[in-house]
């Protein structure tokens, strides 16, 4: 019963989902999801959510109405019920039932958000190093398929990744040197990216609105992880079309980005001002007394 009533919470918040988690801010959970699998995981959120608290609720309210009903009125000893067979089967029972509807949604959404197609309409090569980001626009999936045009952040730009709305988009990740992460917090999503020979590749069935987007490296990779920025330009597939053209036929990723029309450098954040000079890095050529 137990298992059927949180189903129909859960079946019943999927439906509503997005109007309940306004109202609760999310429940915690960042909101604004641009993609048809952030909102599936932002739904299970509030679902699970709003499970736990119809849970939560029944258990206060057993809790409340015991103390009243039941608080000490004498000296006698109450009725003792150990070993109420009925009660220790639903004690364990109700549990298992939770967990199955928890687990069963879990398992549902994080199949889909994990699902590759054979064929995505947008492949993007990721590649991480100390302390930036390369992307690299593919003409097939995997390791044979080759590179049509390529962004490069350096340490005086911050890469813009330009990627189309309404296309299913395959990011392939790769590392130069240590683990670091691919985090866009809009796709509510990260995924680690390994050095070697690991792959680790994810879809996004499509980007649902344009727009300028922080990304960030999401795993502690060095000095300089927190600063290892990018952005994310999500423009109409038009725009994005006439954007590859440019980019394929030599123009720099700012030249592309002016020619349609968009903002040449990223404006949600900006390259780190190390600070370093020769006095103050290198403690072999700072003046004297100055420490290092
Ligand atoms: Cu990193």
């Amino acid at each position: 019963m137990a298992g059927l009533g949180l189903g129909g919470v859960a079946l019943l918040v999927l439906l509503t989902g997005c109007d309940v988690g306004q109202t609760f801010h999310g429940f915690g959970w960042p909101q604004g999801g641009i993609s048809p699998e952030s909102k599936r995981m932002y739904d299970l959120w509030i679902a699970s959510c709003i499970a736990a608290l119809a849970v939560g609720v029944f258990v206060w309210g057993l809790i409340f109405w015991c103390v009243v009903r039941y608080r000490k009125r004498g000296n006698a000893l109450p009725v003792q019920t150990r070993y109420n067979m009925p009660m220790e089967f639903l004690y364990t029972i109700a549990p298992i039932l939770i967990v199955s509807v928890l687990f069963y949604y879990t398992a549902i959404v994080q199949t889909d958000v994990d699902k590759l197609s054979k064929n995505p309409d947008v492949t993007v090569e990721v590649v991480a190093f100390k302390w930036n980001w390369q992307f690299n626009y593919r003409d097939g999936q995997g390791t044979e398929a080759r590179t049509t045009a390529s962004t490069l952040g350096t340490s005086e730009v911050i890469p813009v990744l330009v990627l189309p709305t309404n296309r299913s988009i395959r990011f392939e990740e790769t590392s130069r040197d240590v683990i670091h992460s691919f985090w866009v917090p809009e796709l509510l999503f990260k995924r680690d990216v390994m050095p070697g020979k690991i792959r680790n590749v994810f879809e996004v069935s499509s980007l649902d609105a344009e727009g300028a987007y922080v990304g960030r490296c999401a795993e502690l990779c060095g000095s300089y992880h927190a600063f290892m920025n990018f952005e994310l330009r999500v423009v109409s597939p038009e725009k994005y079309d006439q954007f590859l053209a440019a980019k394929q036929a030599g123009k720099s990723t700012q030249d592309a980005l002016t020619e349609i029309g968009e903002q040449p450098y990223a404006g949600t954040t900006q390259p780190f001002d190390t600070r370093r000079t020769q006095d103050n890095f290198n403690p072999d050529h700072a003046p004297a007394r100055t420490g290092s």
